[in-house]
Parts: C-alpha cells; sequence; structure tokens
C-alpha cells in the first residue's frame, strides 16, 4: 500500500498501531486515495441538466438524502415530551449543530410560548425590580459566541459494567455547540442595581417542570448571556424560546430555558435540580454541590461504532473535543490501546469553550486496533482513565462522565465500544 512521502515513509509514524505525524495528511493522504477520483465516467450528461431545477422556497430543506441524520430518540417514550433526544454527533461535520438537530433535555415538554406576551422579572436582593419584555431585550446591545452545551448526564453510560454497544451520538450526544446570540446578564442585573448582600440568582423557567437552579453570582457577571438567537435565528423551541440562560461551560442544567423569572439571594434555595439532581455522589458518602463547570473531554466520532472501516490503508481519525474551562490545548489519540500517543491537528478556529475538531491521519494495516483520545485544556487539566473516574465516585454517580473512551477496530474492520 502506498506510503511513500515528502520525507520518505517511516519517519512520519509517530505512534504505535499506525498514527501518521498531523502534518503527513497530504502527502500520504494524496497517494492511497487520489485513486478514487480517476475512475472513470460517461459522457452523458446527469438527468439534472436536462430540466429546469426546483423552486425557490421561503424557509430552505436539507437534502432529502440527508433526511437519514435525526437526533436520537430513546427507545421507549413513556411520558411525551420530557426526556432526551440527542445530537447524532457521528452523522456531523465541523463543530457547529444544526438548529434541528440540537439536543434536547426537558422535564416537562416543550412550552408553547408567546414572545409578545413574555417577560423576565428581576426581583430579590436588588435596587429596583425590573421587567423586560421579549420585545424590550432584542433592543439591548447583544454579543454572539461559539458554544457548545452538555447535558452533566451526558455519556452516563460509560458507567455500564460492559460497554452499551451504541453509536457516539447515543453514547454522547447530549452535547451541541451552535452561535448563541444575546444580551449579558450582567447588563440586566447592573440595570436592577444588585444589593451588597446578592450572592446567588435563581434563574425559574416557564415550563411545567418548575425547573429553578440557583447560580454563583460571579457566573452571572462573568459571560453568562440571555440568548435570543441561535446560530442566526431566533432560538427553537426545544431551546428555549423566546429566551434562554445560556451559562457558557456550565453544566446544561443551569442554562434554563423558557427564562421568565431571576431572583438575587443571599444563598441557593437547595432545589431539587441542585441536591437530590445534578449533585455528584462520591465514593465516601459526601456529595459535591454546584460542581458546575463542565470537565476536558473528546471523542472519536470517525471511526466509531456505526462507521465501520471500508479496508485497511489511509483513515482519517477525526472528533471534538471541549472543556467548560477555556480552550483545548492538544488532544492525543493512541490507536494500540493507550500504550502510545500522537498529537491530532486542531482544526481552527480553536474557541473558548466551544467544541474543537481534531484530525490525525492514520495507516490502518488491517489488524485488530484500539482508539482512544484525550484532551488537555488550557489550565492543563486531562482526561482520567475510566477506572480512576468511577474510583472517586460512589456506584451508580453518572454525571460529569469526563473519562477516556475507547473504540475497538477489529480485522474486519468494525467498530464496537469497549473499556480499555
Ligand atoms: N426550564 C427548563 N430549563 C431547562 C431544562 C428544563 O427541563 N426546563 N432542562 C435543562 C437540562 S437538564 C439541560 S441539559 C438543558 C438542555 O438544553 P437543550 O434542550 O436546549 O439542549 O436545558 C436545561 N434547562
Ligand atoms: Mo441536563
Amino acid at each position: 500500500m502506498a506510503r511513500t512521502t515528502g520525507n520518505g515513509g517511516e519517519d512520519e509514524r509517530v505512534a504505535g498501531g499506525g498514527l501518521l505525524h498531523r502534518r503527513a495528511f497530504l502527502a500520504t493522504g494524496a497517494l492511497s486515495m487520489g485513486a478514487l477520483g480517476t475512475i472513470a465516467r460517461g459522457g452523458t450528461p446527469p438527468a439534472s441538466m436536462a430540466a429546469p431545477g426546483g423552486p425557490l422556497s421561503g424557509y430552505g430543506a436539507r437534502a432529502s438524502a440527508s433526511d437519514t441524520i435525526q437526533r436520537r430518540l430513546p427507545a421507549r417514550i413513556d411520558f411525551p415530551g420530557t426526556g432526551s433526544s440527542r445530537t447524532p454527533l457521528d452523522r456531523l461535520e465541523g463543530t457547529i449543530t444544526p438548529n434541528g438537530l440540537h439536543f434536547e433535555r426537558h422535564h416537562n415538554g416543550i412550552p408553547d410560548i408567546d414572545p409578545l406576551a413574555h417577560d423576565v422579572l428581576v426581583h430579590g436582593l436588588v435596587q429596583r425590580p425590573l421587567v423586560f419584555r421579549y420585545e424590550d431585550l432584542l433592543r439591548y446591545p447583544m454579543e454572539s459566541r461559539i458554544l457548545f452545551l452538555e447535558c452533566s448526564g451526558n455519556s452516563g453510560a460509560l458507567n455500564a459494567v460492559k460497554p452499551a454497544q451504541v453509536d457516539a451520538g447515543r453514547l454522547n450526544g447530549l452535547l451541541s455547540c451552535a452561535e448563541w446570540t444575546g444580551v449579558r446578564l450582567s447588563t440586566l442585573l447592573d440595570e436592577a442595581g444588585l444589593l451588597p448582600e446578592a450572592r446567588w440568582v435563581q434563574a425559574e423557567g416557564a415550563d411545567a417542570s418548575g425547573h429553578v437552579r440557583s447560580i454563583p453570582l460571579d457566573l452571572c457577571l462573568d459571560d453568562a448571556l440571555i440568548a435570543l438567537f441561535q446560530n442566526g435565528e431566533p432560538i427553537r423551541p426545544e431551546q428555549g424560546f423566546p429566551m434562554r440562560l445560556f451559562l457558557p461551560g456550565i453544566e446544561g442544567n443551569a442554562s434554563v430555558k423558557w427564562l421568565r423569572r431571576l431572583k438575587l439571594m443571599a444563598k441557593p434555595a437547595y432545589s431539587r435540580e441542585e441536591t437530590s439532581k445534578y449533585s455528584d455522589l462520591l465514593r465516601d458518602g459526601r456529595a459535591e454541590l454546584f460542581s458546575l463547570r463542565m470537565g476536558v473531554k473528546s471523542v472519536i466520532l470517525k471511526p466509531s461504532l456505526g462507521l465501520d472501516l471500508r479496508g485497511p490503508g489511509y483513515q482519517e481519525i477525526s472528533g471534538l473535543a471541549w472543556t467548560g474551562r477555556g480552550r483545548i490545548r492538544s488532544v492525543e489519540v493512541s490507536a494500540d490501546g493507550g500504550k502510545s500517543w500522537a498529537e491530532a491537528a486542531l482544526t481552527e478556529p480553536v474557541l473558548s469553550k466551544a467544541l474543537t475538531r481534531f484530525r490525525i491521519p492514520w495507516q490502518w494495516d488491517g489488524g485488530p486496533a484500539t482508539l482512544m483520545s484525550r484532551a488537555t485544556d488550557e489550565t492543563g487539566a486531562t482526561q482520567p482513565l475510566r477506572a480512576d473516574w468511577l474510583a472517586k465516585y460512589a456506584p451508580g454517580q453518572g454525571y460529569h462522565n469526563n473519562s477516556i473512551q475507547s473504540w475497538h477496530v477489529d480485522a474486519a474492520g468494525r467498530v464496537s465500544h469497549i473499556y480499555a
């Protein structure tokens, strides 16, 4: 198989199992993949050139061939509207999640809200309680940021005794990334005027789940947004139309959708969603409360379960990395079950608290291989081994699992989920 490169082949190999230097893409890839492009084609023009095409439309739809790319719904739906659907990460490219594929997590369905009748009350430990109507907020100064959103229950299946044989979307798809546009929460808090005792903000949603979360004031004064737009259009009903709180890098549960009330408090409320749920029980019986910031994490998506390899030779391994603490510094990939690692290329731009795409070329020799990825963020934090992660928490504690994941490739190219 062709593997000749500008500077001679073997020296492009940087780790076991056939991983190539992250800069070897073109030199190596062109030779083995280029042949695909030279297959001869008949002289007859395609039918699409013989007649006018389809009409214009007021709101575009994707190609019908792409309709198989769907959110991963639960196998059983006991209460419609309650539960979660997941982003099919393994079927997408780049880093932005199309709005129709953003994951959903609702505790009591999607409310139908008239934006013109909707407002947000800011009250509690403030100088002036204020009400902001949706229309008012549209006239405030706005900012846009590309940010990931991850449910802290994401990848909870890694807790199972046996590795779940499900695709990467089902495993890790309580994760999406979009450009969010809105008004800084600090702008509204400034206008209401904080009293010196104010330390926490309780956010409440207008859905029927009684969703309230207490959020430390410093997060609210930092980069928190009242998001009104998602990838350029008004946010979707599933994501909190007409507005949601958006806390960059923080567990999804605190980004309260259908936001209707913000109460300034001296202490947290210790509501259901921050005590019995979304708190992390440790091995020693204590619980971590308000463990809000999402850890550094990565997943390989190509190849992954359901995307089997077509044959030995040049492949690109690619996936996503993210951290709630800022930027991804590096992602290492192993093709030999963690014995050796090589650094992947990060596709620019590498943005703070957004998804980052990593890629590394791989010359698969056709033998069994175990693929793993390990991200490190700009604070130096890195992903734990699954065993080390499990050792920290009480059995069954499923939140915040950012441990290293592994795919096994057998000699036929079939990909399965394993614990390495
Ligand atoms: N009002 C309200 N806000 C909510 C929820 C909810 O059920 N009601 N679910 C939370 C949870 S657990 C998560 S992970 C995120 C999911 O946001 P998304 O559905 O836009 O992906 O919203 C959070 N905000
Ligand atoms: Mo969540």
